[in-house]
């Protein structure tokens, strides 16, 4: 008993399939020839005690097959089901093969560049934060040196916003032609030391090139305390520009004028061969300061203002700034 019982618990445990098993319990338990079934039923012949000796014992072999093969059974379908459930979860749906692909959406290259410099300034301690794109005269020009009949407004072709009954500087609207006005709105209410940097959207009323748009974005960066210098700032901008791009890049520096920096200076990037402008900065003018409220002779400050699509083309190399605001897929999905 105890080697058939050791036969047929091998061969259950061999089975790879039902037709396979519904054989073994054939062999074992089947009526009419079945090793176990014959056993039991060659137990009349014996004595009574040998009776009472091996009945239970076969008995027991009898239910163990049984229960053996059932769940071996039970097994073998679970296994059966599974295959069919043994499929690719990663394949996309038949149906969507054959009608439409799924397309993700993913940022605007001009977004993943204005995250990267958010980063940058931050790890500088730098503070990030935003301004209206709805100015009014005081903050976009007056309050930054530039007063009405300053020459320096056609440095700024503005787009007004028709407000005939105002009478003050402060509401007289206008798209913000730059993102300096919020040097003057955060020294308002700060007092320094102070770091931050003001990304955001601009308006010029002037016509579009390879390099100029009528909408685009700046990156405004503000730092002051007491003993702020220029040596402060040419840190600054050379780490983020190393940052930004990852490498030394061929750029140069400038003597140039704004009216709210003393000195004035610009900063251009070789591009393609050319000088690309890429940003206008300087030492915060007494007059800025005086402005905010603050004593020029107790503070100084460095101020820049930044292209953010001019940035983007140099890091991408992208000819044209209009691409950026083309709509076309097959442009912004380089990125
Ligand atoms: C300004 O707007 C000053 N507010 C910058 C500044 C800030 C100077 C703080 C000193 C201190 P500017 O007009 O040069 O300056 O513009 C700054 C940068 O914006 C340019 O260097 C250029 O990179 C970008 N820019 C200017 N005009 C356009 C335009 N039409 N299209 C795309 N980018 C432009």
């Amino acid at each position: 008993m105890k080697e058939i019982e050791a036969e047929a618990l091998t061969e259950i445990t061999n089975a790879k399939e039902e037709l396979a098993l519904e054989k073994i319990r054939v062999k074992y338990l089947g009526r009419k020839e079945g090793i176990v079934t014959e056993a039991l039923r060659s137990l009349k012949n014996l004595s009574l005690e040998e009776k009472k000796r091996q009945g239970p014992q076969i008995n027991a072999l009898k239910a163990k097959l049984e229960k053996t093969l059932e769940i071996k059974k039970r097994d073998l379908e679970e296994g059966k089901n599974k295959k069919t459930l043994d499929i690719d979860i990663t394949r996309p749906g038949e149906k969507i093969i054959k009608e439409r692909k799924i397309t993700t959406g993913h940022l605007h290259p001009l977004t993943v560049l204005e995250n990267e410099i958010k980063d940058v300034f931050r790890s500088m301690n730098f503070s990030v934060l935003e301004g209206p794109e709805i100015e009014s005269e005081f903050y976009n020009f007056d309050a930054l040196n530039v007063p009405p009949d300053h020459p320096a407004r056609e440095m700024w072709d503005t787009f007004w916003i028709k407000s005939e009954n105002a009478k003050t500087s402060k509401e007289k609207l206008l798209l913000r032609t730059h993102t300096s006005p919020m040097q003057i709105r955060y020294m308002e209410s700060h007092e320094p030391p102070l770091q931050i940097v003001v990304p955001g959207r601009v308006f010029r009323f002037e016509a579009t090139d390879q390099t100029h748009e009528v909408n685009f974005y700046q990156y405004e960066g503000l730092m002051v305390g007491k003993n702020i210098s220029l040596a402060n700032f040419k840190y600054v901008i050379e780490t983020f520009l190393k940052r930004i791009f990852g490498k030394d890049i061929e750029f140069r520096y400038r003597p140039s004028y704004f009216p709210f920096v003393e000195p004035g200076l610009e900063i251009a990037i070789k591009f393609r061969g050319k000088w690309l402008e890429m940003m206008g900065a300087g030492m915060v003018h007494p007059n800025v300061f005086k402005a905010v409220h603050y004593n020029p002779r107790d503070y100084r400050g460095f101020a820049f203002g930044g292209g953010l699509e001019r940035l983007a083309m140099v890091k991408y190399n992208i000819p044209d700034i209009r691409l950026f605001y083309s709509g076309d897929t097959r442009f912004t999905n380089q990125f």
